[in-house]
């Protein structure tokens, strides 16, 4: 099901996009769109949370694709939810923990939330494949723009 991480394709955004294996470790309000000691604070809150729950974390896929990230369900595959790249602030791998990275996606009138996730192997994977999708996502937008100049 997880596709291997081609470089070389410039079209692997497409449709579904890039699918990792994953776990929801849990989303938070975070108090504003970017920097590493809110992204750390708020994994070690969700962690905190997850482990007094006492529960398993849900089991997800993570699919980087041209639209957008989305957050699937593993077992069902209902999305549950989806982030357009351009309101995704920030992406913080943990410090403590080389599965672990979360995001922060929202707006300043919406409030911003942070998703911290557990992936199946290393989250630099995960996380690169994000970088990699922003700038293809840019470079899209910046190539657009020069030929309405045209
Ligand atoms: C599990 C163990 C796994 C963890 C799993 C825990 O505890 O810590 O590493 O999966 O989380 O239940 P135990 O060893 O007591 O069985 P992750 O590494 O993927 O977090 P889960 O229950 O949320 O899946």
């Amino acid at each position: 099901q997880e596709k291997p991480l081609d470089l070389s394709n410039p079209h692997r955004f497409e449709g579904e996009g890039v699918v990792y294996r994953a776990k929801l470790i849990g989303v938070l309000e975070v108090s504003g769109p970017r920097g590493d000691p809110i992204c750390q604070e708020a994994l070690s809150e969700l962690k905190v949370a997850v482990r007094a729950a006492g529960e398993h974390k849900q089991r997800i896929f993570i699919c980087i694709g041209l639209d957008g990230i989305r957050l699937r369900d593993e077992r069902s595959g209902d999305c549950l939810y989806h982030h357009p790249v351009h309101k995704i602030s920030f992406i913080a791998q943990d410090m403590t923990d080389t599965r672990a990275f979360g995001y922060i996606f929202g707006s300043p009138d919406q409030g911003h939330r942070f998703f911290g996730v557990k992936t199946e192997r290393t989250a630099s994977a995960v996380v690169m494949a994000m970088r990699d999708l922003f700038q293809v996502v840019f470079d899209l937008k910046k190539k657009e723009i020069e030929t309405a100049k045209r």
